[in-house]
């Protein structure tokens, strides 16, 4: 039977449908064992609350990272997240060294910015060691914002293909091989998924549902890992997971006042369906 473990790698937002709480049930769902690793505890996500508590878990990594070694535990596949800190970036680095089976594959969801600004924990330097660590990544899934911050070029909200090109260009050029670029729009009230693979542009085209929830690029990723570990190409998973995030955000507008979050749970059965 083909049975597959992956990791990942990224924060508990004890409340918020984010990073942890979105990825173990979306991939467990894809029928794919998650082991994780928590980069940080947090009370909430840091966009949609106040005053939310924050604890780097950067320090108990070097430790984990041993002990699994000592115990012969490897992946065959490392998808990371919102990481708690920049050093944290070259410990994530060495568990993918050590960690991962010969033929796995590493995601790198930069998970950093949205709507052109970074969010509020991060700078600069986080920027840099993010796009380093991009760089090691077999598929990267960055945002428009994300990959505007990475490759210098500056955020747009309206653009054409042309644009779309030189960010994958640029995000090349620093280092990334394939990449997932989500919320490409060209045409008003649709939007997409550009999939950029060994140097080849394809395009997937959807409706556009207003102001996108909060926490959809971890669903759209974790969507995309469980169904590519699972066996679907790049293409397929894209494509899965785009229109998995589709339902999930029509299953939140269904719900009164629900604004931190998407409620992915409601869709998991249309995960299960897509991914037949
Ligand atoms: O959804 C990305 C994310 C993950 N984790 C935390 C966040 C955010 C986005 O704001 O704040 C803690």
């Amino acid at each position: 039977m083909d049975y597959k473990r992956i990791l990942t790698i990224q924060d508990i937002s004890c409340v918020g449908q984010c990073s942890l709480t979105v990825a173990l049930p979306i991939i467990s769902a894809c029928k794919v064992e998650c082991s994780v690793l928590p980069s940080a505890v947090l009370s909430t996500h840091t966009t949609a609350f106040n005053g939310y508590t924050f604890r780097d878990l950067s320090s108990d990594m070097p430790a984990i990272r041993k002990h699994w070694e000592k115990e012969g535990i490897k992946f065959s596949g490392i998808y990371t997240g919102y990481l708690g800190s920049e050093k944290q970036a070259d410990y994530v680095a060495d568990i993918f060294e050590s960690t991962l089976t010969d033929g796995g594959e590493i995601f790198v969801d930069p998970a950093m910015a949205d709507a052109g600004v970074l969010y509020p924990a991060f700078d600069e330097n986080y920027v840099k060691a993010m796009t380093k660590l991009c760089g090691k990544a077999d598929y990267v899934i960055p945002n428009i914002t994300e990959a505007s911050f990475m490759t210098g070029v500056p955020y747009k909200q309206k653009y054409d293909r042309e644009y779309i090109n030189l960010l994958l260009e640029k995000l090349t050029a620093v280092g990334c091989k394939n990449i997932i670029l989500t919320g490409v729009s060209y045409e008003k009230g649709k939007t997409g998924v550009a999939i950029f693979e060994n140097g080849e542009y394809a395009y997937y085209e959807h409706e556009f549902l207003g102001d996108s929830c909060h926490g959809t690029g971890d669903i759209y990723a974790s969507a995309f890992v469980g169904a590519k570990v699972r066996g679907k190409s790049a293409f397929e998973a894209a494509v899965l997971a785009a229109d998995y995030t589709l339902e999930c955000i029509k299953a939140t507008m269904k719900i009164e006042n629900h604004t931190y979050g998407a409620a992915f749970e409601m869709a998991i059965p249309k995960l299960i369906e897509l991914l037949k």
